[in-house]
Parts: C-alpha cells; sequence; structure tokens
C-alpha cells in the first residue's frame, strides 16, 4: 500500500516515523510519502490561504497549490492504479472500522490536509470528476486541521495490513471488528502480577479452562456495550 499526505505541517506527521507504522514502513508494507503544500505556492511568501468570498471570518485554502500538489502526487504514483482521495472535515462521513478495513484493501490512499477555515471547494469538485473522493470526519468536534485524523486514518488502516501486527489474531478480538466478538466492545484484559494495590485478576483467567473464559470475556464484552450505548442518551457522569 501507498501513502501520499499533502500538508502545510509535514512535522504533524512524524509520527509515522514511529511505533508500528514506523515499522510497517520499515518492513516494506506500506510506502508513505509526505508534501509540502507550500512547495507548490510560489509567491515570496508562498501563500495557501485567502479571505473567503461572500466576507466572514477565518481564511480559506486556494485552490492553485492544492491543485499543483495533487496533480504533482497523482503523476508520482504507480501507473494504472487510481487512488482514493481523502479529504478529513469536520463536515465529512465518521471514519468507522469498516472504512479502515477498505482502506487497508486499496493500493494507494492519497490525504489532503486542509487548514483554516478549509480548502476551497473547486478543489475536491475538481477531483471528484477524476477519482473517488472521501471527506471523512473522526467526530462531532472541531479540530484545528486534518493532520490528526490523517494519522488517524493511516494507522488504523495500516494496523490491518497482512504482516503488520505481530500477532494476527489480536485484530479479531478488536472492537468493531468482525469476527466472533462483532460489534461488541472488547473487555478488560490483566496481567501479571496476580494481585496489585489489593486488586486481583478475575479467578476465571487464570483457571486454564478455555471455554469458561471465552465465555467470561464474551459476557464482558457484551455488558461493556450494553454499558457504552446506554450512555449515548444520558448526561455525562459526575
Ligand atoms: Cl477530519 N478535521 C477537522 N478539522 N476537525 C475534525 C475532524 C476532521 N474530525 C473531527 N473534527
Amino acid at each position: 500500500m501507498r501513502v501520499d499526505i499533502v500538508t502545510i505541517f509535514p512535522e504533524y506527521l512524524r509520527p509515522l516515523e514511529l511505533s508500528l507504522v514506523g515499522k510497517a514502513r520499515a518492513a516494506g508494507l506500506v510506502e508513505v510519502a509526505v508534501h509540502d503544500l507550500r512547495d507548490f505556492a510560489h509567491d515570496r511568501h508562498r501563500t495557501v490561504d485567502d479571505t473567503p468570498y461572500g466576507g466572514g471570518p477565518g481564511m480559506v485554502m486556494r485552490p492553485e497549490p492544492w491543485g499543483e500538489a495533487l496533480d504533482h502526487v497523482l503523476r508520482s504514483g504507480p501507473p494504472k492504479v487510481t487512488p482514493v482521495l481523502v479529504v478529513p472535515t469536520p463536515t465529512g462521513r465518521r471514519f468507522d472500522q469498516p472504512r479502515a478495513t477498505q482502506y487497508a484493501e486499496l493500493p494507494w490512499l492519497i490525504v489532503a490536509c486542509g487548514r483554516y477555515e478549509g480548502i476551497d471547494q473547486r478543489v475536491v469538485d475538481h477531483y471528484a470528476d477524476r477519482l473517488r473522493v472521501d471527506l471523512v470526519s473522526l467526530g462531532d468536534y472541531v479540530l484545528a486541521g486534518g493532520e490528526v485524523a490523517a494519522l488517524a486514518v493511516v494507522e488504523a488502516a495500516v494496523r490491518l495490513l497482512p504482516g503488520v501486527l505481530g500477532n494476527a489474531a489480536s485484530a479479531v478480538d478488536d472492537s468493531f471488528a468482525p469476527g466472533p466478538m462483532a460489534g461488541l466492545l472488547e473487555g478488560p484484559v490483566y496481567t501479571k502480577p496476580p494481585s496489585w494495590r489489593g486488586l486481583t485478576v478475575p479467578d476465571v483467567l487464570v483457571s486454564g479452562h478455555h471455554g469458561r473464559i471465552a465465555a467470561w470475556r464474551q459476557a464482558q464484552a457484551q455488558a461493556r456495550t450494553a454499558a457504552r450505548q446506554g450512555e449515548a442518551s444520558e448526561p455525562d457522569g459526575p
């Protein structure tokens, strides 16, 4: 899989050099390239934004640097492979595990990180005539730009690539993953020591009885899921 990310803050994507995604890159399982949008702005101050038509607060990202940057990325890519263009925005569709699974199956993802009040609409309109463009949101709150969402989307997809997880089974029990625990949130987990600050590990987990352990985990997952679903319609606790 190949991922290109366009941003005015390339340093913001440095976490993709670390940990799971960093190791996947080093192993050649994913190729990540980060591009500085300002490299495609040609005035003395490398301007990428301007005031909004129609007035109002804030600034809007100008279309020309975006067009140049995305054309450059598209030209640099593998021939005969069509990428999906992901545009993080709070107005997008909520990013979820099925979408992460779908992205993990794609050969090429381009992420266009906007800042300020957003990117001139004509950029999305132009590329939507040529490729699949997904507007994605992390949730119902407003971030300062798309970079954090790019980190989330890339990490969620890359950890699903074959060979990335040390233990292939560890994605199977994931909350939201398809499989025996489909639709359930993961239950609590424990490790050594057996007693810590007076709190002990549930007996069933040290019983060695695999059937009872699986049943206990399923019940815990169901209880946690039911509790979380109840929360959605309740005010915050104390
Ligand atoms: Cl993807 N972008 C921004 N700027 N804010 C957000 C978001 C994305 N998702 C939730 N809030």
